[in-house]
C-alpha cells in the first residue's frame, strides 16, 4: 500500500461510511415496501433486502479495517505494520449478492417454474464463478496475474451478458406495458453498472507500482459502482413488481382483508 495524504484517506474513509449508511437504509425500505406488490413478486423484493443487508455488513467490515490499517506518520498516513487492509471482504460479499441479484431479476419476471430454475442456476453460477475468478487478479502484486485471472473472470461475464439478451430478453418481449420498459432499463442499468466492475478493475494498470491515487480510484469506484448495483437496482426491482401487481389488478393491503374475510 503506498502513502495516503490526510485528504485521500479521509475521502475514502467518508465513501465506506456513506456506502454503510445506503445499505442500511436501502434495507429497511425493501423491507417496509415489500407489502406493496403481489405476493407472488415478494420473493424478489426479499433478495433486494438480502443483498444490501450482506453488503452493509460488508461495508462495515471494510470500512473498520480501512481505519486500522494505515497510521498517521508526519501527516501521511503510512501503512499499519501490524494490520492490512482486507479486500476479501468485498468479494465475499460480492460472491452472495451477485449470484441474488442476477436471482431477483428472473424471480421478478415470473416465469414458468421450469424456466425460472433454469435461468436462476445458470445465471447465479456463471456470476459466482465470475468472482472467484476475479480474487486471484485483485489481490495480485503484479499487473501480468491481475490481466490473467481478469480474462478468466471476463468469459462467465460475457455469458452473462449473452443470456441477459438472448434467452432473457425472449422473456422480457413477452411481458406487457409499463413492465416491459422497465424491464428492458433494468437490463441496461445492469449492464452499465456491472461492465463498471470490470474497468475499476482495470486501473492498477495504468502504472507497475500502485499510486495512492489508483488505490483512491478503485476504491471509489467500487463504492459507487456497489451503490448502483445494489441500492438503484433493487428500486428498479420494486418498480417493475410493482408495476405488474398493478397490472394484474393487485390492490395493496388486500391480502390481509382476503385473509380476515376467509
Ligand atoms: C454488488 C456487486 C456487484 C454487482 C459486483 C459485480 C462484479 C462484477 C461484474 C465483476 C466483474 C469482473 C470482471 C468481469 C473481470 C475482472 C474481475 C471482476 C471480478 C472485477
Amino acid at each position: 500500500m503506498p502513502e495516503l495524504s490526510t485528504t485521500e484517506y479521509e475521502l475514502i474513509y467518508n465513501a465506506f461510511s456513506f456506502t454503510f449508511a445506503a445499505m442500511f437504509a436501502s434495507f429497511i425500505y425493501f423491507v417496509l415496501v415489500r407489502n406493496q406488490v403481489a405476493p407472488k413478486y415478494r420473493g424478489a423484493l426479499t433478495m433486494s433486502s438480502l443483498v444490501v443487508a450482506i453488503a452493509g455488513y460488508h461495508y462495515f467490515r471494510i470500512f473498520e479495517s480501512w481505519g486500522s490499517a494505515f497510521i498517521l506518520v508526519d501527516g501521511q498516513y503510512v501503512e499499519n505494520p501490524n494490520e492490512f487492509f482486507n479486500d476479501a471482504y468485498r468479494y465475499i460479499d460480492w460472491l452472495l449478492t451477485v449470484p441474488l441479484l442476477v436471482a431477483e431479476l428472473v424471480a421478478v419476471m415470473a416465469l414458468t417454474r421450469k424456466e425460472t430454475t433454469s435461468l436462476t442456476a445458470r445465471l447465479a453460477a456463471a456470476a459466482a464463478l465470475m468472482v472467484i475468478l476475479g480474487y486471484p487478479g485483485e489481490i495480485a502484486d503484479d499487473n501480468g496475474t491481475r490481466a490473467l485471472w481478469g480474462t478468466l473472470s471476463t468469459i462467465p461475464f460475457l455469458y452473462i451478458v449473452y443470456v441477459l439478451f438472448t434467452e432473457l430478453g425472449g422473456a422480457i418481449e413477452k411481458q406487457t406495458g409499463e413492465a416491459k420498459v422497465l424491464l428492458t432499463n433494468i437490463r441496461l442499468l445492469l449492464l452499465a453498472t456491472w461492465g463498471f466492475y470490470p474497468i475499476v478493475y482495470m486501473i492498477p494498470f495504468i502504472s507497475e507500482d500502485p499510486t495512492s491515487t489508483i488505490v483512491v480510484a478503485v476504491q471509489l469506484g467500487y463504492c459507487i459502482a456497489d451503490i448502483a448495483a445494489k441500492c438503484g437496482y433493487g428500486v428498479m426491482i420494486y418498480s417493475i413488481a410493482k408495476a405488474k401487481s398493478e397490472a394484474e389488478g393487485y390492490v395493496p393491503g388486500s391480502d390481509g382483508m382476503a385473509a380476515a374475510a376467509a
